[in-house]
């Protein structure tokens, strides 16, 4: 990899934006992340790898922005001069998107036209390709039409979150086909990790495991216990974003394990895992549910596996023990389950992947 690959990244605080920002600059990319000013600091998980810009030889970079304010984005372009653009930032939260609707369609449906349409005059102008990658959402198949779903699946998105993700998938499309744009869309199944935000339901789950352990905590609330979803390992799915962009042509691609499982199923390899029973802990509050589900996702993740070369490397227990293993750390309670656990049966793989957090 050369030293002049230059990638930009909306939502480097997020989850995959940290994991994405560590990988790019293991490859030699100099790295730009969008942030927004916040009150207080919310760049914890990109802090280990941020280094005084004013010290020779760093190549990570930070610009103030957000998704709603076109100028600015079209300013980071002209000043970053990106060869990758990775759209990764978003009001994600599926149930809060039903709070917040305006807000979240302009930040994921306006904010990707608004990042299209920079880069279509920038290329234009310059003659410069920039590639594009737009984060997709398995939300986007919702109401389910058919397993496992593929990228020939029909879409039926069930919240405004969803529905803000297929208007910036048909963009996506429709900028790589009007316009020439090497633009892809990733249609990635959930994926998680340590750094999964603390509201989403696996997190939630393996945060609460740690601190009833450590005596912090003595009930979990929760919602709709029978969805089901197609859980990866969020730092074996940015590695499939770059691989989209390295292609000789821009595509469309589904990433996924294969497997689906219930939130009841996470509960038991979670509390499992420090030989605890969810059902003395977990309560039901309605709160959690959304005004429409989404029940089933299970993707089939064929075509990335055969054109990426990519496949997921953490089965679903080893992320659930790698996940309930970092919050105890985090926590610094000892693992109950030092010896490993029937239900997560490769202990020597959470933790060498803790190792590599
Ligand atoms: P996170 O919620 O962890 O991170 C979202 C990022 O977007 C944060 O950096 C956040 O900044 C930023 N952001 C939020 N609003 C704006 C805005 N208006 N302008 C600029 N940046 C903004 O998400 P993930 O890392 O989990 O997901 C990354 C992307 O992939 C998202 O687009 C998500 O919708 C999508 N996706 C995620 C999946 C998953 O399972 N994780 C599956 C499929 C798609 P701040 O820190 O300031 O809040
Ligand atoms: P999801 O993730 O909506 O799939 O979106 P989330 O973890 O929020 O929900 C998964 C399922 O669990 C059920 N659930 C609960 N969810 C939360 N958050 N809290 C609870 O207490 C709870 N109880 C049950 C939900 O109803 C749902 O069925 C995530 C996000 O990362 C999106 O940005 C991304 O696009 C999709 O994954 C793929």
């Amino acid at each position: 990899m050369t030293q002049s690959k230059i990638a930009l990244i909306t939502g480097i605080t997020g989850q995959d934006g940290s994991y994405l920002s560590e990988f790019l600059l293991q490859q030699g990319y100099e790295v730009h992340g969008i942030i927004r000013r916040t009150s207080t600091f919310n760049t914890d998980r990109i802090d280990h790898m941020y280094e005084d810009p004013h010290k020779e030889g760093v190549r990570l970079f930070l610009h103030y922005g957000d998704l709603t304010d076109g100028t600015t984005l079209r300013r980071i372009l002209e000043e970053v001069k990106p060869t990758e653009i990775y759209n990764l930032g978003a009001q994600s939260h599926v149930r809060v998107s039903f709070d917040s609707p305006e807000y979240t369609v302009d930040a994921v449906g306006m904010g990707t036209l608004r990042l299209l349409e920079a880069i279509r005059d920038y290329q234009q102008r310059t003659g410069i390709e920039v590639r594009f990658y737009q984060a997709g959402s398995s939300e986007m198949f919702g109401l389910v039409q058919a397993v496992p779903q593929s990228e020939t699946t029909p879409f039926y998105p069930r919240s405004p979150y969803a529905c803000a993700k297929v208007y910036a998938h048909w963009q996506t499309v429709n900028y790589r086909e009007s316009y020439g744009l090497f633009a892809c869309n990733g249609i990635l199944f959930n994926h998680e990790s340590p750094r999964r935000g603390e509201t989403f339901v696996t997190r939630k789950i393996t945060r609460a495991v740690a601190r009833i352990v450590a005596g912090k905590q003595k009930k979990l609330f929760m919602g709709n216990l029978d969805a089901k979803r197609d859980w990866g390992y969020a730092k074996d799915y940015v590695q499939a974003m770059w691989l989209m962009l390295q292609q000789s042509q821009p595509d469309d691609y589904v990433i996924a394990t294969g497997e689906t499982h219930s939130v009841k199923e996470f509960l038991d390899l979670a509390f499992g895992y420090v030989n605890l029973n969810w059902q003395d802990y977990v309560e039901f509050d309605q709160r959690y549910l959304r005004p429409a589900e989404v029940d089933l996702l299970i993707g089939d993740p064929t075509k990335a596996k055969q054109k990426l070369g990519w496949q997921p490397s953490v089965t679903f227990p080893e992320l659930v023990g790698l996940m309930v293993e970092a919050d105890l750390q985090a926590l610094g309670v000892t693992s109950p389950n030092g010896n490993g656990n029937q239900k997560t049966n490769d202990f020597a793989t959470i933790r060498s992947e803790l190792g590599s957090l």
